[in-house]
């Protein structure tokens, strides 16, 4: 007897940690414990729980696994319409809202409204019910009157809470939000799906989609779903607040996960500000948004305004240009790389999308090409995330004409003819022509003078062609032999200009070890290797001479890289081009480090994120100042995360991994002991 009241005890404090914890999690975006300490307490429960089957409740973390499969969804009449949003998509159309809600109100002159703020996720629209503060039902929006019984389904969604937290909820509570899957959990989903040859999910838009209309609730429960809350349905008592953002906020008390990007702001400048701050941070957030809501804060004027047809007058979503749009594949060609590595390329009809008109998408190789299936006269989607290049996410399959026929890899480079080779078990095929390869020159030439290496500025891609097609130039060495009248001679160049590139050759002749050496465009060294090679050995002789394993000595360098490093330097083209370097005047001042050991970030992994007082690449050379190797994404291997301002998702990340967090001032104090 008195085992059974110790077991319902202890079952009943697991319940309330694991539910404080989840609220850390999914609420606050500040967990307490680690992933494994978590698992550990949800398995004491499950089994505290199967030794006493009459313990359990509906409520209780362990009856998010999932029920039996359903045989279809049940409809729910909504009690309130799920209304939508109608569309601003520039600050003409943002003005003009503001004017409509201002003319409605009668507001004068100097009356500013006030906004409650929050970026627009790109999920699926769910209403919550909770009775007496459990959750009895959860639907889809479906038409807006009627939707879809998602309970079971929505019941796995670690965010949403089986029951709320407190007891100040009113008896009656539609909670409206938005489940979503995080950017991580979509790659994770696809890539399994993936390794048992499905096919995956074009985007997490339809990855939440898909899970949420799955009839078997066990699947639902291993993806990767998460949920934010933003508005109300039925209530009662009515109200809980006077404002939009004060009722969110209340929501988050009672245990419901809302945007942490919220705001209030206030007119259509206030809007506008909110909408540049979003886009500056959009690249840096774990999900998908597709622009900014915004509603009028102030409850009582929302009333006054009401709704037309299904959209209320006192909301506008501020869209971001659309990232993905349709068009069609006229031809795909082969682009050859750098190194060599055969890229097919869709030629398209042109198509705006994410902000500008697109007429090329990367297929990324030709296992690539062949998933997707992607033939010349197909129509696509195609997909401008950000910065990243167009790609092609899919095929329309319906609109296939027939007779599409497949394209298949060149055995020849479609540049210079040399065989192109593509290793069992590798994605990638390269041409075998070397800097033989016209294309393989171009890049090569390219990369050398970019910013990052070289940064011989005036030196474009489009006269870098130009000289290689002249045979101007063949290697980088040959850039030091150009003449002013040579220069003056080509296409669109003025002597001033000319002038001009002569002045930045000789200015980049003074460089440095890493620079020069990530100029070099040895396979798979980037700036952050060039800095470690440059750090280990201090001259290029010891670097040229090393073998293998000393190359491995080097932090970050593997045996792949250091075998490439290897071969490169034992190539006598390659010796001879740096010879030539040296001798037109490249140098450097001595690289003349302390001992790696003894700076204050020695041996540690710092990757930046966030708005910081600098830019990036300053701040990246201080840091590499201090002995710190600096990399671009955070993993087990990461020592700090220096966080700036607005830090997303890599902040999340490195709090779940429990790796350190500068933030700048303590990067300040660093510098200061350190000078
Ligand atoms: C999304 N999708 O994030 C609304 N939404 O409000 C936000 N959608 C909405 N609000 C009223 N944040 C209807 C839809």
């Amino acid at each position: 007897m008195n085992r059974a009241r110790d077991a319902a005890q202890r079952i009943e404090s697991l319940r309330e940690e694991i539910n404080y914890h989840n609220r850390q999690y999914y609420v606050f975006d500040d967990p307490k414990i680690s992933d494994a300490a978590y698992d550990r307490l949800l398995r004491e429960l499950t089994q505290l729980e199967s030794a006493y089957p009459q313990l359990v409740t509906p409520d209780s973390p362990t009856q998010r696994v999932g029920d039996k499969p359903l045989e279809g969804f049940d409809e729910v009449v909504h009690r309130l319409p799920m209304l939508s949003l109608d569309n601003a998509f520039d600050e003409a159309e943002m003005g003009e809202f503001e004017r409509r809600i201002r003319d409605r109100l009668k507001l004068d002159g100097d009356e500013a409204i006030r906004y409650l703020a929050e970026p627009k996720l790109d999920g699926l629209a769910v209403n919550l019910r909770y009775e007496q503060g459990k959750l009895v039902q959860a639907a889809t929006r479906g038409d807006g009157s009627r939707g879809e019984d998602v309970t079971s389904n929505v019941r796995t969604i670690k965010a949403i809470p089986l029951s709320l937290q407190g007891d100040d909820w009113p008896g009656i509570l539609e909670v409206r939000g938005e489940v979503f899957m995080p950017h991580a959990g979509f790659e994770a989903l696809n890539r399994r799906a993936r390794k048992t040859g499905e096919k995956g999910f074009v985007n997490p838009r339809n990855a939440a989609a898909g899970s949420l209309r799955q009839l078997d609730p066990r699947l639902t429960a291993k993806r990767p779903l998460s949920f934010y809350a933003y508005g109300l349905g039925e209530v009662v008592p009515a109200p809980i607040a006077e404002q939009q953002s004060a009722s969110i906020r209340r929501l988050q008390q009672w245990g419901l996960p809302i945007s942490p990007l919220h705001d209030v702001v206030t007119g259509v400048d206030g809007c506008i500000d909110y909408f540049q701050r979003i886009v500056q941070q959009r690249d840096e957030l774990a999900y998908d948004i597709d622009g900014v809501v915004f509603k009028v804060d102030e409850l009582e004027l929302q009333q006054q305004l009401g709704f037309v047809s299904r959209a209320p007058r006192w909301a506008i979503a501020y869209k971001f240009p659309a990232q993905e749009e349709t068009t069609q594949v006229e031809a795909i060609e082969f682009q050859v790389g750098r190194t060599g590595a055969i890229t097919p390329v869709a030629r398209l009809a042109p198509v705006f999308v994410g902000g500008v008109t697109v007429s090329n998408a990367t297929l990324h190789n030709m296992d690539e090409v062949m998933r997707k299936d992607v033939r010349p006269g197909d129509r696509v989607i195609v997909r401008r995330a950000g910065d990243v290049i167009p790609e092609v996410v899919s095929v329309v399959a319906e609109k296939r004409q027939a007779g599409a026929r497949r394209v298949s890899l060149p055995t020849a480079c479609p540049v210079c003819g040399s065989d192109i080779i593509k290793p069992e078990g590798e994605a990638v095929a390269r041409c075998s022509g070397g800097l033989y390869c016209p294309a393989q020159r171009k890049q090569a030439l390219k990369h050398f003078a970019s910013r990052k290496a070289m940064d011989i500025e005036g030196l474009g891609d489009k006269l870098v062609d130009q000289l290689v097609e002249q045979e101007l130039v063949d290697t980088p060495a040959d850039l030091f032999d150009l003449t002013l009248a040579q220069l003056s001679a080509l296409e669109r160049m003025a002597e001033k200009s000319a002038q001009n590139l002569l002045q930045a050759l000789e200015k980049s002749r003074s460089t440095t070890l890493e620079r020069f050496l990530f100029a070099l465009g040895i396979r798979e060294v980037g700036e952050a290797t060039a800095q470690s090679l440059a750090n280990q050995f201090t001259s290029l002789d010891a670097i040229e001479e090393a073998d293998e394993e000393s190359l491995q000595e080097t932090p970050d360098v593997g045996p792949i890289v250091a075998a490439h490093i290897h071969t490169f330097f034992r190539q006598p083209h390659n010796r001879e081009v740096i010879g030539q370097l040296l001798a037109a005047g490249i140098h450097w001042p001595a690289v003349e480090r302390e001992p790696v050991e003894d700076r204050p970030l020695s041996g540690k992994t710092v990757v930046i994120t966030g708005t910081l007082s600098m830019p990036r690449d300053e701040i990246k050379q201080i840091l590499q100042g201090l002995g710190a190797k600096v990399t671009g994404s955070v993993s087990k291997k990461t020592d700090y995360l220096l966080a700036g301002d607005a830090a997303g998702s890599k902040l999340a990340k490195a709090e779940k991994l429990d790796i350190a967090i500068l933030d700048e001032a303590a990067l300040q104090d660093l510098l200061r002991q350190n000078q």
